[in-house]
């Protein structure tokens, strides 16, 4: 496979102005009519060469005459002479019941339906499948009228006619010159949820949300997000619909979690589909995420697109960053900011340094689809909140409007998008363009004096970025640092540097950086990296004490929870340097119990508080650990906090029952610190609680969350919950997806076993990437003790299921790998084990470019 370079890139050799495709539907033998208008770019001799991939071509024809003067390989098209400007058409034929790589033009259950972000477009026709390549296109769309009376493209619907034969056709036009990767069609019968929004300017807006037979009641919340993401757009960054419809439909087959084709999202259904009974409260919460997420994308994303793949992030990045503004809009900023940041120092971190590591605006790529990363996600939305936090909300609108109207219609790079921001604030943002281009986690080491006779208090702020597998040399970034200082009292200190008051953040530009504060009357207690202001780990010797102090004090609701999160991180590190068998220390229990007892506090940030961290983001504590004995550590904690504060957990246990169901924030709170004293309670042995909860529940958050205890805790009514769920809900596979979930990540060693067998449960199929994430991938990431078992069981097992997904679906075996190759903290001979499995894997026969990137890194 070849490797493709960010610095390589060159302008197209032809322009394409208009698209004129005519889809004749049929399951395994679609035809493809595809009609362009092609002029040259500029002065030169070279070829036409188009992208496509399982094509089978029919026909081609310059300007209306057939010509055999082509050359075709398995990945292109190539026309040796052609005229200055002419018109292209080619005839293929492609086998969508047989694409079980869901990308390009597939079946979805009894629909067709396309993925083409980001290279999918060329399994459709042969065209310039490049993102700086942007035409108008229209679409004529012909079907059997009985089994898909819905034929739905981009834009607006133009013409439809019915035909003798029982076929009918719809035609689609859509306004805005686009790249091939936005094109969508779907074919299907649905019901559909109708509505509308009324924009600023006065549009009036057709929204309509296609769901599978049945599912009308399910599309409610989605079509209330919808609207609300609409609203949300016009008030906080005056952007405004450009269509006079806007439709979404829900499918079962997705490699992703929703696409923004213009005009026309296609979601995966776990992202449209809510009600009570079958939905979480984190579903109803991701729904809104997801539904905004694609809605903003229409101005960042497809009014202004990327002009290549390298440049991913600057849509990416910034409508993930847009996505958690909405959510922290509409909900609570600090639980919003608290979960992304656990995905950060988690899993992103995990990244960093494994050996996908890449820059947010990656160097070199061998299959783009790799690339649709955390890294580019949500540190790519990291770096866009720095820019925020450095410029400030009015200065931030203010480059985002030009950005977006200097570059309306085209396809344009983060520069182009950092100098806006630079030129919209007058800022110097020459260092902090590095972010985009440096790969790793930095790591501020911060130290600090009190001088106690001047009144003066220096911070000095270190910055290095370890080596990762792509980089090996790092420079100083441009660190927004936030700060706040507080007295022995809990009391916040006024920040005085040169003789004036400042804001609290600092920009860390060195290597180190020295930083004096006047008028400091007592030694300070630092609070550093509020909000979490960088992506980066922070070192800073605090005390129990220190940390205790913010905890209770802090006036940022965040630092007082990473207050608690660095003192479970300090417990748990000490534990580990003590071979694991301390008592748990006295602080933290009290920290605790004030949490509990606090009645200021808000409920959701009390839930979140009291949550132990997950193993993957202890795991970033270490340079490498025995994970058995890691796992012991945070069981002992959890069982430690149980046993201590009994009464407590049983306090805000009751405190916090809800009488009805609704889906409102401060109901979603209660539920959530409800079901964490719940955990507990089942940890402390309190199994009629658990069951009770189960029986009596009326929603789905609460039925989940007392199996979960129950699982968690190994109570014995657990079997009877899963029967009995299993016994409700085997009809639907995403309500069971739950149910799968919960049972991969079970502990105990006979997990593996029963993972298997739940992969013959005849909901179960390969073929379905939700099933697969449910089951295997929970197991392969969410299970980190049984799938890295010393015996290797679980290694071997993901063999197995990646060479059968290499051939099926080798995106989807692409990303199961992930738990495979970040093997760096584990220790010696699980390493061995796994790279033995990796060589195995590498041998096989046919290996996707997806796992071939990979795995040869890792082996690397
Ligand atoms: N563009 C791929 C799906 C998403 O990020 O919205
Ligand atoms: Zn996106």
């Amino acid at each position: 496979p070849q490797v493709q370079y960010r610095d390589d890139y060159q302008p197209p050799h032809y322009w394409i102005d208009t698209l004129d495709l005519d889809i004749q539907l049929h399951d395994s033998r679609t035809e493809v009519v595809a009609i362009s208008r092609i002029r040259r770019n500029g002065e030169h001799s070279e070829p036409l060469i188009l992208n496509g991939e399982h094509l089978a071509l029919l026909q081609v024809a310059i300007n209306g005459v057939e010509t055999r003067q082509y050359q075709q390989d398995d990945e292109s098209l190539l026309l040796p002479q052609v005229p200055q400007e002419f018109v292209l058409t080619i005839k293929t034929r492609i086998n969508p019941a047989a694409n079980s790589a869901l990308e390009g033009l597939y079946k979805s259950g009894s629909a067709f339906c396309t993925q083409c972000e980001a290279q999918g477009f060329r399994r459709i026709t042969y065209y310039l499948d490049r993102p700086d390549v942007l035409a108008r296109f229209s679409t004529r769309i012909t079907a059997d009228a009985a089994a898909y009376p819905y034929l739905l493209s981009n834009g607006n619907r133009v013409g439809q006619g019915v035909l003798d034969d029982g076929r009918h056709w719809v035609q689609w036009q859509d306004p805005f010159p686009k790249p091939a990767y936005l094109f969508a069609l779907v074919a299907g019968d649905f019901d559909v949820l109708r509505d509308s929004f009324t924009t600023y300017s006065g549009r009036e807006v057709a929204l309509e949300i296609y769901v599978d037979k049945g599912n009308l009641h399910r599309a409610g919340h989605a079509m209330d997000s919808l609207k609300a993401s609409m609203a949300w757009d016009e008030q906080r960054c005056h952007l405004e619909y450009d269509l006079d419809v806007y439709m979404i439909v829900a499918v079962d087959f997705f490699n992703m979690g929703a696409m923004e084709n213009k005009g026309l999202n296609v979601f995966n259904a776990k992202f449209v589909l809510a009600d009570e009974n079958t939905a979480t409260d984190n579903d109803y919460l991701d729904i809104e995420r997801v539904i905004g997420h694609e809605y903003f994308h229409n101005w960042t994303g497809n009014r202004v697109t990327c002009r290549d793949w390298f440049q991913l992030s600057l849509k990416e990045g910034l409508t993930v960053f847009r996505d958690q503004e909405f959510s922290s809009d509409l909900g609570s900023r600090t639980v919003n900011r608290i979960r992304n940041v656990r995905i950060i120092r988690g899993p992103q971190f995990a990244e960093d340094a494994g050996p996908m590591a890449h820059p947010i605006r990656p160097d070199e790529v061998i299959e783009m689809n790799n690339f649709y990363t955390l890294t580019v996600y949500e540190k790519g939305a990291e770096v866009i909140r720095m820019l925020h936090t450095l410029l400030g909300e009015q200065a931030f609108q203010r480059g985002l409007a030009l950005y977006l109207q200097r570059h309306d219609g085209q396809a344009a790079t983060c520069n182009d998008f950092v100098a806006a921001m630079s030129e919209a604030s007058g800022r110097d943002l020459g260092r902090f363009n590095r972010w985009y281009g440096q790969s790793g986690t930095p790591v501020l080491t911060v130290s600090d004096d009190y001088d106690a006779d001047q009144g003066r208090y220096t911070l000095t702020v270190r910055q290095h970025t370890p080596p990762t597998r792509d980089q090996q040399e790092k420079l100083p970034l441009h660190i927004p640092l936030s700060l706040a200082l507080y007295s022995e009292q809990g009391e916040p200190i006024t920040l005085m540097r040169e003789g004036q008051s400042c804001g609290p953040v600092l920009d860390v530009l060195e290597a180190e950086h020295r930083f004096v504060f006047e008028q400091v009357p007592s030694c300070p207690t630092p609070a550093l990296l509020q909000g979490f202001s960088a992506p980066v780990k922070l070192s800073y010797p605090y005390s129990d004490e220190q940390l205790s102090l913010l905890a209770r004090c802090s006036i940022d609701e965040f630092v007082r929870w990473d207050a608690v999160q660095m003192l479970l991180n300090k417990t748990v590190q000490a534990q580990m340097a003590a071979g694991g068998e301390t008592a748990l220390p006295r602080s933290l229990v009290d920290v605790f119990r004030t949490i509990l007892e606090d009645p200021a506090l808000d409920r959701a940030l009390k839930a979140e508080m009291l949550t132990l961290p997950d193993l993957g983001s202890l795991l970033e504590l270490f340079e490498q650990v025995d994970i058995e004995v890691l796992a012991r550590v945070h069981d002992r904690l959890g069982l430690g906090l149980a046993e201590a504060l009994q009464p407590l957990w049983r306090q805000a246990y009751t405190d916090n029952l809800t009488p009805e169901y609704r889906i409102e924030h401060q109901d979603m709170a209660r539920r959530s610190l409800k079901n964490v004293a719940l955990g507990y309670l089942a940890l402390a042995g309190d199994e009629a609680r658990v069951f009770e909860q189960y029986r009596q529940a009326d929603n789905m958050t609460d039925t989940l969350a007392a199996m979960k205890a129950a699982v968690r805790a190994g109570l014995g009514s657990r079997d009877a919950m899963l029967t009995d769920f299993e016994g409700k809900w085997h009809h639907d596979g995403l309500v069971l997806d739950n149910w799968f979930r919960l049972q991969a990540t079970a502990p105990g060693e006979q997990t593996l076993a029963r993972v298997r067998q739940l992969m013959q449960h005849p909901t179960f199929s390969l073929s379905n990437p939700n099933r697969v994430r449910a089951l295997i991938g929970a197991f392969t990431s969410g299970n980190p003790v049984q799938f890295h078992r010393a015996d290797g069981a679980g290694y071997d097992f993901l063999l197995e299921i990646l060479s059968q997904l290499n051939r099926l679906n080798p995106q989807v075996a692409s990303r199961l790998i992930t738990p495979l190759i970040q093997f760096s903290r584990l220790d010696d001979a699980r390493r061995r084990m796994i790279t033995l499995r990796l060589q195995q894997l590498m041998a096989m026969p046919d290996l996707a470019r997806d796992l071939f990137e990979k795995i040869s890194k890792a082996l690397d």
